[in-house]
């Protein structure tokens, strides 16, 4: 049930003073007072309740939820902590086309975001935003990506009416007093400002999923500001993650020299010699970089810890090196396909403490969803909380269900997660998509440039965590089509002039892709654990000068592949004709996706770097054109 648009009638300001709230506040910082007295005096919230990130306040709120019916306590037996959250059927994912960037120059934005006039779209918004907490609690968060204190940290503040965004945040973010004491002596800090945009008026009864059927996800990266209206689903309403540590994170890193990325983060350790390799990859929603961030080898001689799964902010360190963090603390995984089988390591983290959304519920109290287990229960409640049995027709879990946990429950964490304050070392950087066709399993770029050029120009097929057509083919560059603050163009730019900064200290790039489909449409290649053979190839051929080194590869057209016998195939069944197809580059095929880059460059006009165009003729050429 969806309140509908604007509501601010019979809307009457209490205002209020900074002095109001300055004895109940934990922080004596007055731009952090004055904000929120500010928003408040806007959204009229009942009460603010400040979070400190504790297990009490944990406790509280799970509880009220679970009174008021907007949370389901799963059995405690199985699931310890945990609970089931149920969203709104017209609130299941992020909205790209009601999520907006609000810069004052058209064309720093680009023609991949939407833009708007900052001046105008906060216009457009008050209407919405007054009273809309009216009825409700306003939750403050403060906030910290990455280790507090680190040189790659930053910090930031929510405001929400949402107790599910709370606890979701208390997961997904560092959110702790310390980050006052911070903001105290000074430091910078993010506004974002969330409401469900449904107040309660007259002591009306609360839906268990209140939410707006008018969204708007706007950022404003001049002043580093998020304001979010209407949603209370994933990356719309947890601030701290795309519409922070992507869309702003990303304009913050093109002013001052870094990097925010949608990729996972991981530490590989070759057990037979020690050596430590930290690999960086960009996937689209829903392709996998869960995952690859929870490998577990199906080879001997490799060791994966998880860093991070979604989000990862470089910066060149003091050594030249590009060093890596995962900002966030806990995972939002997509639950469907997460299996025993698939990822035994996500299905351990999940032992408790997990908030589930828009999953199946057993008739024993536990959570179910396509793909848990082979055994499909006879009985459940499903998504929308109706009885479901396998004849039911419609799957169990939506399919971009989700989630919630802290990183420290997967077995597989790596201990710099919180201790490498400032980042790891990367030694490559993989760049990936849904690709049925074409793109073969693995390519190692043939140069920076070369490498920035694949990742301008992913294309993947759409998932279930995009709005459309599941399926259908899109430019997702470098993963972040949904979430790159700025021009697109500027973007590449950007990643181009880090790589002249990092010289030969750069870490590799390559290109890879789980996805190839065979005539029939099946899968290739069997995926999942055994992506490590292709990780061991990877990681053996950033070697490839050194004389012992078994992976020097054959170079195609589109990069550098393995060649015969360098890819460990031990173990595994795939036909000698699969294997050729996994990496069959069809000269033809390759040169229709020249001309459809082409015209996704044109798009950009002149802003496109001058680099990039000279790779697309330079891989013209070595197809033969
Ligand atoms: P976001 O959280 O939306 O950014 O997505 P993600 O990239 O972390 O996606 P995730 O790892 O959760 O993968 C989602 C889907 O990809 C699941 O349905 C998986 O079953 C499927 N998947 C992951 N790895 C593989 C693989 O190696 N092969 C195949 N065929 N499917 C895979
Ligand atoms: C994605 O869509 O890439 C996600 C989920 O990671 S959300 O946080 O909702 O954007
Ligand atoms: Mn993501």
């Amino acid at each position: 049930m969806t309140t509908a648009t604007k509501i601010d009638n019979d809307y009457q300001p209490i205002t209020h003073t900074i002095a109001e709230f300055e004895s109940a506040a934990p922080v004596k910082d007055a731009k952090v007072l004055g904000w929120i007295c500010e928003m408040a005096d806007i959204m009229q919230p009942d009460q603010i309740f400040w979070c400190d990130g504790s297990t009490a306040q944990w406790q509280l709120l799970t509880a009220e939820m679970v009174a008021q019916g907007s949370l389901i306590k799963l059995n405690p037996d199985i699931r310890p902590n945990s609970f089931l959250a149920r969203s709104s059927s017209d609130d299941v994912a992020r909205v790209e086309e009601r999520t907006f960037i609000c810069a004052a120059d058209p064309e720093a934005v680009g023609p991949t975001n939407n833009w708007r006039d900052p001046d105008e779209m906060r216009q457009e918004l008050l209407p919405f935003f007054k009273g809309a907490m009216r009825g409700r609690t306003m939750y403050v968060l403060p906030f910290a990506m990455g280790p507090i204190g680190g040189a790659i940290t930053q910090l930031g503040l929510q405001l929400t009416d949402s107790p599910y965004a709370v606890l979701s945040m208390q997961i997904m973010a560092r959110v702790s007093f310390e980050v006052l004491r911070h903001i105290e002596r000074g430091a910078n800090w993010v506004r974002t400002a969330h409401t469900v945009g449904a107040p309660l008026l007259d002591g009306a009864a609360d839906s268990a999923w209140p939410c707006n059927s008018t969204k708007y996800i706007c950022h404003f990266p001049d002043t580093l500001e998020v304001l979010s209206f209407g949603s209370g689903y994933g990356g719309n309403a947890l601030l701290s993650k795309k519409c922070f540590a992507l869309r702003l994170a990303s304009v913050m890193g093109k002013r001052e020299g870094w990097l925010a990325e949608h990729m996972l983060l991981i530490k590989v350790t070759n057990t037979n010699t020690g050596r430590v390799y930290n690999l960086a990859a960009a996937f689209p929603s829903a392709c996998g970089k869960t995952n690859l961030a929870m490998l577990t080898p199906t080879i001997p001689g490799w060791k994966v810890e998880t860093l991070g799964d979604d989000i990862a902010w470089l910066r060149q360190g003091a050594d030249g090196r590009l060093y890596a963090i995962n900002p966030e603390a806990g995972f939002f995984g997509v639950a469907p396909g997460t299996g025993e089988s698939t990822n035994p390591t996500a299905i351990s983290a999940l032992w408790g403490n997990t908030i589930y959304t828009n999953v199946a519920l057993t008739d024993d109290g536990d959570v179910w969803w396509e793909g848990k287990t082979d055994e499909v229960p006879a009985h459940l409640i499903d998504w929308q909380g109706q009885d479901w049995t396998p004849a039911s027709g419609t799957p169990a879990a939506h399919p971009n269900s989700r989630f919630t946990v802290p990183v420290t429950q997967a077995p597989s964490i790596a201990p710099e997660w919180s201790e490498a304050e400032n980042g790891v070392p990367l030694d490559a950087i993989l760049f990936g998509g849904r690709r049925a066709t074409n793109v073969p399993l693995v390519a190692k770029a043939l140069s920076w440039q070369h490498g920035v050029f694949m990742g301008a120009t992913i294309s993947s097929e759409k998932t279930a965590a995009q709005e459309g057509l599941v399926g259908e083919l899109r430019r997702d560059p470098f993963a972040m089509l949904p979430f790159c603050g700025y021009n697109m163009a500027d973007y590449w730019g950007h990643w181009l002039a880090i790589g002249e900064k990092l010289g030969d200290k750069a870490p590799a790039i390559f290109q890879v892709n789980w996805f190839r489909k065979d005539a029939d449409g099946k899968f290739l290649w069997p995926g999942f654990g055994e992506n490590s053979r292709v990780i061991d190839w990877i990681l053996r051929s950033l070697d490839a000068d050194s004389e012992s080194d078994d992976a020097k590869g054959e170079e195609l057209p589109v990069g550098i592949v393995p060649a015969s016998g360098e890819l460990n195939l031990t173990g595994i069944e795939i036909s000698d004709e699969s294997l050729a197809e996994l990496f069959r580059v069809d000269n033809e095929s390759w040169l229709q996706e020249c001309m459809l880059t082409e015209e996704f460059f044109a798009m950009f006009g002149d802003r496109v770097p001058q680099e990039l165009r000279a790779q697309l003729q330079g891989l013209r050429e070595r197809l033969g054109a």
